[in-house]
């Protein structure tokens, strides 16, 4: 992809940006970056709200022809991406085919279930400072073992995919099915799951994440390094009190 585009992502080193962000640079398309800085909570601004009223990362700024389209939510920007971008369907399949139905129901699956899930138990693991330790045992048990099951889901379907010769989630090719996905088991270790309950699933990110395209991405905006950082307690303690911070201070604003 060498045609010239206007196109902005607004994203952070955490798993639903560098869905984006792998998924851009394994179709190399330029794109101009914009880091947010969670810790001033960029991300509620007035001005970044106008683009993804959510307030959350990622989204993107298109301008095509003059027109700007501004699309949020990482499962949107990826379809963007690939119907706009991705014409040889590299990272994609065809409109209408069985796998691009296939590849949408894993697509809403990850930001339907796994996403949401395993964000709240990083939430309990890292960052909840409850005073009752029965509301954190809670919630840690009832999020980790959501996002354990959801990831032995994905482990089966590897398994189903391997009998009929693939390693993908979707067919016989990386597409944005396996990239959405990958945002989130990356982190595995992250919320205490580790890599080796997962055989195939630890083979996957390993050798998805090592393509140099979608380790690029991976490395926006900052290089990636939640694996070796897990294996750090200090340098964990204090990533998690930075976001212990600023998630406390967004709830703050938003209850506002
Ligand atoms: N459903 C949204 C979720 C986006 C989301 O929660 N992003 C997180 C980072 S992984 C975020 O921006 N958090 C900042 C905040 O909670 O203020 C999507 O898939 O884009």
């Amino acid at each position: 992809m060498t045609k010239p585009t206007d196109l902005t992502l607004y994203t952070a080193s955490v798993p639903n940006g560098i869905k984006v962000s792998s998924a851009l640079e394994y179709l190399e398309i330029p794109y101009k970056m914009r880091a947010l800085d969670f810790s001033t909570l960029e991300q509620k601004e007035p001005w970044y709200l106008e683009i993804n009223p959510n307030g959350r990362v990622p989204a993107i700024v298109d301008v095509v022809d003059g027109k700007k389209t501004s699309v949020m939510e990482s499962g949107a920007v990826l379809l963007y991406i690939t119907d706009k971008y991705d014409p040889a369907n590299k990272l994609s399949y065809p409109h209408g085919s069985a796998e691009y139905y296939e590849m949408i129901e894993w697509l809403f699956w990850q930001v339907g279930g796994l996403g949401p899930m395993q964000g709240q138990a990083s939430h309990f693991v890292r960052y909840c400072q409850s005073d009752n330790p029965e509301v954190q045992a809670y919630g840690t048990n009832r999020y980790v073992n959501e996002t354990r099951r959801l990831m032995s889901v994905l482990e089966t379907r590897l398994h189903k995919q391997a009998a009929k010769g693939s390693k993908y989630l979707v067919g016989d090719h990386l597409s944005v099915a396996d990239l959405a996905c990958l945002g989130w088991v990356l982190f595995d270790t992250y919320v205490g799951i580790e890599s080796s309950e997962f055989p195939l699933l630890n083979k996957w990110q390993d050798e998805i994440s090592a393509i140099p395209l979608v380790k690029k991405g991976l490395d926006v905006p900052k290089p990636f390094t939640i694996k070796e950082m897990v294996k750090n307690p200090e340098a964990m303690a204090a990533a998690s009190a930075t976001g212990r911070n600023w998630i406390q201070k967004g709830n703050e604003a938003e209850k506002k």
